[in-house]
């Protein structure tokens, strides 16, 4: 049976594989075990068979780092990955969506999103020094969408270039957020206290995306979406 990858929209399956590259090149990965029977799981939306394929890893500098791959019969293809450093290194969450069906991506979201009251300053210049994008369709942020840092880039790709930017934007982001990582010393447990209140924050409001919840509700039940937005999607650190 060919891999989901393989089925998806072309911009998923290259951001996908462009995810794992800079993974693979840039950190230590081990193995993350997800919560029993979520590593795979079919539901069935509206009559359309919803398949949702999950990698997971960690690191020295990550708790967790979650990349999925999800389709809807043909009508909906979707890429989520997002990395969860560990409280002990202040770090910002990276986080990247895109959401296509029919040929067509409508959504492509990627941010680098600070836990504390700003970016570490490491970040807010090496952001600043990459070329500002230009995307003709750029699209408004929800209400809980204040989370997002002043680089957060959310636009509709109107064009096959666009969707290459979008690729080169979110290989700068994750080259920049990998490279200082690894070089990142742990901070007081005052600090990381803090830390990890901001990345409570940053989940608890990526809970509140209806348009996520409403998919997944449909396809597997109101208890179900909440179990996997709360345990698989965006788990509140312990
Ligand atoms: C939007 N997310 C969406 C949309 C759908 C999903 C259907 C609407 C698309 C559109 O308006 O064009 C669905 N996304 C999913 C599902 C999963 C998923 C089912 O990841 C998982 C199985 N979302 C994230 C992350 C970010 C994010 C990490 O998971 C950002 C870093 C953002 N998605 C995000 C935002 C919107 C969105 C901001 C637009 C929400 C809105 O307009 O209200």
């Amino acid at each position: 049976m060919p891999s989901l990858r393989e089925q998806q929209h072309p911009l998923i399956r290259q951001l996908a594989d462009c995810i794992e590259t800079v993974w693979r090149s840039s950190l230590d990965l081990s193995p993350y075990s997800l919560p029993a029977e979520l590593g795979y799981v079919e539901g069935k939306l509206e009559g359309e068979k919803l398949v949702i394929e999950n990698r997971c890893y960690q690191t020295p500098e990550f708790r967790k780092i979650h990349l999925e791959l999800a389709r809807v019969g043909n009508m909906l293809d979707i890429l989520h990955c997002v990395m969860f450093p560990r409280p002990e290194y202040n770090l910002p969450m990276f986080g990247c969506d895109l959401v296509g069906g029919r040929g067509q991506i409508s959504a492509a979201i990627v941010d680098l999103s600070p836990v504390s009251r700003a970016l570490p300053e490491a970040y807010t210049t090496a952001l600043s020094a990459l070329e500002p994008p230009k995307f003709s369709t750029p699209r408004e942020l929800p209400e809980w969408g204040d989370i997002f840092s002043e680089f957060c880039t959310f636009v509709r790709p109107a064009t096959h270039q666009e969707e290459e930017i979008f690729i080169n934007r979110v290989r700068d982001f994750l080259s920049i957020h990998c490279r200082n990582a690894v070089n990142s010393e742990p901070v007081s447990p005052k600090q990381a206290t803090e830390i990890l209140d901001g990345q409570r924050n940053y989940c608890t409001k990526q809970q509140q995306n209806d348009k996520t919840r409403r998919v997944l509700e449909k396809a597997f039940g109101t208890d179900w979406a909440d179990h996997y937005m709360t345990t698989v999607l965006f788990d509140l650190p312990n």
